[in-house]
């Protein structure tokens, strides 16, 4: 069984660095990562990657041969992945006896919400090579800062939850930043939690340019609360513990935690049992709901 990562988030939000850091912290952990790099867009990689979609096809030669803007560019290589597929299964064919996987996709978020090349893609790959992923989905912190922004970004973290079907854990990036944008109106455990939109929707409503939607945003707000999926953790790629308790977490969502055991449920049982912290009862909330729907 082979466990990993799928990093998605909207362009900007950290994934190419979070891919760096969560690489190096699990290689300091013992664990043998490969870093598969899929967004065509990334120039600079700061990691060694182990697979890189440049070496299929470059978004530069599509743009200009096809005349496609970025956006554009990026759907046609997703396209162009999902029809060559063998070809990176052939490339990952050779890791899956020890290495643990860590996905690099691109960020716009159209690819993980409306079309189905990106979902395709890992589901294929999760069926043919039988792999245990979770969707570590990125949201820049910086959108807690701004009301209408911040609701988007639940609007947009739900969507890819239910789009992509994966065990799913939604991350605020870019932790460290979150002081130099000032006060935010509300203590960050609010904006993590998602438990209240109706104080958001009171400060919306205070702001004349916002006012007129009230009632969109009442719906979209209640949308997210009916929906009660979505949460955040926090964090800070620099700091060790931040990035440990995140890799607790994302080994309790794809089941990591359970591989080395050998087949007992006194075993299983101890770990289920075992205190666990908040977020985690959340994350499997959200796994046990797609088992159900499946
Ligand atoms: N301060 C801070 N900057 C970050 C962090 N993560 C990413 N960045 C910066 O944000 C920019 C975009 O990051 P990148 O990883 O390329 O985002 P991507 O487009 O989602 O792959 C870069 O300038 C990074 O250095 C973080 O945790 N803290
Ligand atoms: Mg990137």
């Amino acid at each position: 069984m082979v466990f990993g990562q799928v990093v998605i988030g909207p362009p900007g939000s950290g994934k190419t660095t979070y891919c760096n850091g969560m690489s190096q912290f699990l290689k300091l952990i013992g664990r043998k990562v490969a870093v598969i790099n899929l967004d065509p867009a990334n120039d600079a990689l700061p990691y060694e990657c182990t697979v890189n979609i440049e070496d299929l096809i470059k978004l530069s030669d599509v743009m200009t041969e096809h005349s496609l803007g970025p956006n554009g560019g990026l759907v046609y290589c997703m396209d162009y992945l999902e029809k060559n597929i063998d070809w990176l299964e052939s490339k990952l064919k050779p890791l899956l006896n020890d290495h643990y996987l860590l996905f690099d996709f691109p960020g716009q978020v159209e690819l993980f919400f409306l079309h189905s090349n990106a979902k395709n893609i890992i589901t294929k790959l999760v069926e043919k090579l039988n792999l245990r992923l979770t969707a570590v989905h990125l949201v820049d912190a910086h959108l807690c800062c701004d009301p209408g922004k911040y609701v988007s970004a639940l609007l947009l973290s739900l969507t890819t939850m239910l789009h992509m079907e994966l065990p799913h854990i939604n991350v605020l990036s870019k932790i460290d930043l979150i002081e130099s944008y000032g006060k935010l109106a509300y203590n960050l455990e609010f904006y993590t939690d998602v438990q209240d939109l109706s104080y958001i929707q009171h400060h919306l409503d205070q702001d004349p340019r916002s006012a007129k939607y009230r009632k969109l945003t009442k719906e979209l707000c209640d949308v997210i609360e009916d929906f009660s999926l979505v949460n955040f953790t926090t964090l800070d790629i620099q700091d060790k513990e931040s990035v440990g308790n995140l890799v607790k977490l994302i080994d309790k969502s794809n089941g990591y935690i359970f591989a080395s055991i050998q087949g007992s449920v006194v075993e299983y049982s101890k770990i289920a049992a075992a205190p666990l912290d908040w977020d985690y009862y959340r994350t499997a909330a959200v796994q046990e709901k797609y088992m159900k729907d499946d």
